[in-house]
C-alpha cells in the first residue's frame, strides 16, 4: 500500500495553502515585525503606506476587536506588539493590499521609530537574571547525593545542543475568506485546527462556532505548524473582519526563517556516577533551555526532556532539573521529538565521557545499563516492554555477522588519512501527550449510498501518511477495498475539539475513534443483513472481502447492494466517535504516574568514515532495529524512520544556527547559509529492520507510532565521529557541543596537546 498522496506529489497536483484559486477581490496580507532583539516603540505610523496604489488597509494592536493574546499554556503572547519588542521577527502590523508586492512594499513604507534596549540571548545569562518562562522542575528518584560515595568513577562536565529550522517544504500560511453574518472561513497550514479556532474566536471576540478552520493538507510541519501556525492565521481571519474581503498570508522563506521559533537549543550540566564495572549508580542533569521571548510550548517541550533524562536506560538514583530561560529570540517551539532529543543528547555524551575514564567503549556501559521490563523511570511508571533489549541484542546480532569491529581495526591499522567510527544508539520514547486532556481524538464516518465513504478526523496529513493509514484502518474494520475511501481535510465543523497532529500518535488515537465509527456501523448493517438473509437468531454474521459471510458461508448479497438495501429500510449510515487513550495519569506535585501508554524502542548503529585531513565525514551505513509493533503500513513507517534519521544527523552535525553578534539578528537565513542533510549527506546504507512485536498498550490495530522516535537515531552519527576521532589520536579531547560540524571537526582534530 503506497502513501495515497504520491501521484498527486509527483503530478504536482496536490494543493497547498498558496494553490488555491480565491476570489479577485482577495487581499494579500504583509506583515511589519520588529527589527530588534529588544527594544519600545516609539512612534508608530501608517503614514505613506496607505497612499500607495493598491493598499486597502493597515493593521496595528489597537484594531483587534477582542483580546490581543494568543499565548496557550501561559498567556504571554501578543498577537501585534503594543508596547515592548521582545525579539526579531514579532508581528508589529499587517498591511492588506491588492498584490503580495504591494502590501510587502507598504510594509517598508510605515514610520516606526523604536528604542533599543539590551537584550539576552544565552540560557545561562537568562538564568542568572531570573529571566525564566516557569520556574524550575525536578524529576527525581533514590537519592543522588548519597549515592556518590558509592561510585568508582564520577564524570561531570556540560553538553550542549544547537537549535534546529524545521524548513517544511511549505512556509507558514493561511486565507480567510468572510461568510455570511459575521462567519469566517479559515484555510490554514497547521497541525492544530482546534488551536487557530478557539484563538481566533478570541482575537476576533466571537464565539467559536463562527469560526471554521479547514486543513487539506501542509507540506510538512514537523512540530513548527503545532503553535507557530496559529499567528498568521488569525491575522488573515483579522484581516477579513475588518475589511469584509478574504485575505491571504503567506511567509516568503526568508521571513519564515527569519520570523518563526525552532528547536530549543540546550545548556546541560551533568555529573554521572558508575562502578567499575560500568554499571551507573548515579545521574544528575540540569538543563538550561532556551525558551525564546515567550513560552509557546516550552514548558511541555521541557517536561518531555524531564521524562526522557535516562532514556533507555535503568538508573537507580536520578535527580534531573528543567529550566526554562526566556531569551530575545523569536520562541523556540516544538520540533520532532519534542526535548527528548536534547535529554539523549546530554546522556549519550555522559557515557562517551565515562568510557574514555574507565577504559572501556560507549558500548560496554550502554549495554550494561538497559532497561529491563519493570524497571521504574524517574516518574515512576515501570518500563512494560522488553524491546529495548530485544533490539540491542538483535541489532549486535547484525552487527557482529557483518565482522564491521574486525573491518574497522583493520581499516584503522591501514589507514593514516582516513579513520572509521561506530557508535550504537538505543532510544525508548513515551508515546502520549505529557498533558493528559490532549489524549483524545475523534472521527465521523459517512457510507453514501453508493457504497463510497467519506471519513474525517482531527488528524492533519502533513506529508506523514496520517491519511493513508486512516483509509486502511477504516477499510480493514469493514472489511471492504480501500479504494471506497476518501479521507476528508481536517475541518472544525465536522471534528470538534481536537488535539493537534503531534506528539507522534495521531494514527494511534484518530485511528481508534476511525475503528469506533466504522465498527459501528458495521454492527448496524450486520444486524440488517442477518435480518434480510433470513439467518437464524444464533448464526455469526461477518462482512469479509466485501461479502456477506453467515456463520463462515458466503452469501450472495455484497457491499454496494448491502449498503442500498439498509439505506432503504433506513439503516443510519453514518457514526461520530471519540476515543480516549485509557491508562493514563500524572501527578504534578509528586511528579510521578503513568505519563505514557506505552514506550517505542530500538537501536540504531552507525558507521561512519572520517577522513583526517579535511575534518569531512560520510556515514557509510545505519543498522536500524525498530519497533513499529504491528505496523499498518510499512512502507509509510520506513519512510518515517528514514527521514527521522536523516533529520536527526542533520541536527548533529550540519545544521547551524549563526546569529549576528551584536544585533542578534539571524545570519543562517537561507539555504545557502543553513545546510540540512543532502543527497550526498545520506548514508551509503540504511538498513532497518521491524521488531516483531505484541503489546497490549499499543495503538490502533497493535501498530505504534513512528513520527519521532527514528530522529533520536540520527545522535547516533554524533558519536561514530568521536569514535573516529578517538582512533586518530586518543589524546584529543572530546566535545559535547552539537553540531558537531566540519569545521569543528577539522579544528578539533588540529587541536594541540
Ligand atoms: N506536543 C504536545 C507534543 O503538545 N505535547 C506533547 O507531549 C508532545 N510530545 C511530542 C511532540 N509534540
Ligand atoms: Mo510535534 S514535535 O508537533 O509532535
Amino acid at each position: 500500500m503506497k502513501h495515497q498522496d504520491a501521484l498527486l506529489h509527483v503530478r504536482g497536483r496536490s494543493l497547498f495553502v498558496d494553490d488555491f484559486k480565491l476570489p479577485r477581490n482577495l487581499l494579500h496580507a504583509a506583515v511589519l515585525v520588529s527589527p530588534v532583539s529588544h527594544g519600545e516603540i516609539e512612534t508608530l505610523e501608517a503614514g505613506e503606506a496607505l497612499s500607495i496604489p493598491g493598499v486597502e488597509a493597515v493593521i496595528t494592536a489597537e484594531d483587534i476587536p477582542g483580546k490581543n493574546q494568543i499565548g496557550s499554556i501561559i498567556k504571554d503572547e501578543l498577537l501585534l506588539a503594543e508596547k515592548e519588542l521582545l525579539f526579531i521577527g514579532q508581528p508589529v502590523a499587517v498591511v492588506l493590499a491588492d498584490t503580495p508586492e504591494n502590501a510587502r512594499a507598504a510594509v517598508k513604507a510605515i514610520n516606526m521609530e523604536i528604542t533599543e534596549l539590551p537584550s539576552v540571548v544565552d540560557p545561562r545569562e537568562a538564568f542568572e537574571k531570573g529571566m525564566l518562562i516557569a520556574p524550575p522542575r525536578t524529576f527525581s528518584m533514590g537519592n543522588t547525593s548519597e549515592a556518590w560515595d558509592k561510585c568508582d568513577c564520577i564524570v561531570a562536565g556540560r553538553a550542549d545542543s544547537g537549535g534546529q529550522e524545521h524548513l517544511y517544504l511549505e512556509t507558514q500560511g493561511a486565507f480567510a475568506i468572510p461568510m455570511e453574518d459575521g462567519c469566517i472561513r479559515i484555510t490554514s497550514g497547521t497541525q492544530g485546527p482546534t488551536f487557530v479556532q478557539r484563538v481566533a474566536a478570541r482575537v476576533l471576540n466571537l464565539p467559536m462556532n463562527k469560526i471554521e478552520v479547514d486543513v487539506g493538507r501542509l507540506g510538512g510541519a514537523f512540530g513548527g505548524k503545532e503553535d507557530q501556525a496559529t499567528p498568521w492565521a488569525v491575522l488573515s481571519a483579522l484581516g477579513v473582519q475588518l475589511t469584509g474581503k478574504p485575505v491571504k498570508l503567506v511567509l516568503n522563506r526568508n521571513e519564515d526563517m527569519t520570523w518563526t521559533g525552532k528547536r530549543h537549543p540546550y545548556s546541560s550540566d551533568f555529573k554521572l556516577g558508575l562502578a567499575n564495572d560500568g554499571t551507573m549508580i548515579a545521574w544528575e542533569v540540569t538543563y538550561y533551555q532556551n525558551g525564546g521571548a515567550v513560552s509557546d510550548l516550552s514548558t511541555v517541550i521541557l517536561e518531555r526532556t524531564l521524562f526522557h533524562s535516562t532514556n533507555a536506560y535503568f538508573i537507580p538514583n536520578v535527580k534531573a532539573t528543567g529550566i526554562s530561560c526566556r531569551t530575545n529570540l523569536p520562541p523556540n517551539t516544538a520540533f520532532r521529538g519534542f526535548g527528548a532529543p536534547q535529554a539523549m543528547y546530554v546522556l549519550e555524551s555522559a557515557i562517551h565521557s565515562a568510557s574514555h575514564k574507565l577504559g572501556v567503549t560507549p558500548l560496554e556501559i550502554q549495554e550494561k545499563n538497559l532497561l529491563k521490563k519493570d524497571d521504574i523511570f524517574p516518574f515512576g511508571m515501570p518500563y512494560e516492554g522488553n524491546e529495548i533489549r530485544r533490539s540491542w541484542k538483535k541489532a549486535h546480532e547484525i552487527h557482529q555477522a557483518g565482522n564491521v569491529e574486525r573491518r574497522v581495526r583493520d581499516f584503522n591499522s591501514s589507514n593514516a588519512m582516513f579513520k572509521k567510527g561506530i557508535s550504537f544508539m538505543p532510544v525508548c520514547f513515551g508515546i502520549s501527550f505529557t498533558h493528559l486532556s490532549m489524549n483524545q481524538a475523534n472521527a465521523l464516518v459517512h457510507v453514501y449510498t453508493d457504497g463510497s465513504i467519506g471519513i474525517s478526523t482531527g488528524a492533519v496529513e502533513m506529508g506523514q501518511g496520517v491519511n493513508t493509514k486512516m483509509a486502511q484502518v477504516a477499510a480493514r474494520t469493514f472489511g471492504i477495498d480501500l479504494f471506497r475511501i476518501k479521507v476528508e481535510s481536517t475541518n472544525t465543523t465536522r471534528s470538534a475539539n481536537t488535539s493537534p497532529t503531534a506528539a507522534s500518535s495521531a494514527a494511534d488515537m484518530n485511528g481508534n475513534a476511525v475503528r469506533i465509527a466504522c465498527s459501528n456501523i458495521l454492527k448496524r448493517l450486520l444486524i440488517f443483513a442477518g435480518k434480510h438473509l433470513d439467518a437464524a437468531p444464533d448464526s455469526q454474521i461477518d462482512l469479509i472481502h466485501e461479502k456477506v459471510m453467515i456463520n463462515g458461508e458466503k452469501t450472495h448479497l455484497e457491499w454496494n447492494k448491502l449498503i442500498g438495501l439498509a439505506y432503504l429500510a433506513r439503516v443510519n449510515l453514518s457514526s461520530q466517535a471519540h476515543y480516549a487513550t485509557p491508562g493514563l495519569h500524572f501527578n504534578k506535585s509528586s511528579e510521578k504516574g503513568r505519563p505514557f501508554s506505552y514506550h517505542v524502542a530500538g537501536t540504531a548503529v552507525t558507521e561512519i568514515t572520517l577522513d583526517r585531513l579535511r575534518g569531512v565525514f560520510s556515514v557509510d551505513a545505519v543498522q536500524i532495529v525498530h519497533d513499529c509493533g504491528e505496523s499498518i503500513n510499512p512502507l509509510v513507517d520506513r519512510g518515517q524512520i528514514e527521514g527521522g534519521l536523516l533529520q536527526g544527523i542533520g541536527w548533529v552535525t550540519l545544521e547551524e544556527l549563526k546569529y549576528h553578534p551584536e544585533t542578534n539578528a539571524l545570519l543562517s537565513d537561507s539555504l545557502a547559509t543553513y545546510k540540512i542533510p543532502d543527497m550526498y549527506s545520506t548514508p551509503g546504507e540504511v538498513d532497518i529492520e521491524f521488531l516483531e512485536c505484541h503489546s497490549e498498550n499499543a495503538g490502533v490495530y497493535n501498530s505504534k507510532a513512528v513520527g519521532e522516535p527514528p530522529f533520536m537515531y540520527g545522535i547516533g552519527t554524533y558519536f561514530a565521529i568521536l569514535d573516529a576521532i578517538r582512533a586518530c589520536d586518543p589524546e584529543i579531547p572530546p566535545v559535547y557541543c552539537a553540531p558537531l560540524t566540519n569545521e569543528k571537526i577539522l579544528l578539533l582534530l588540529q587541536k594541540k596537546r
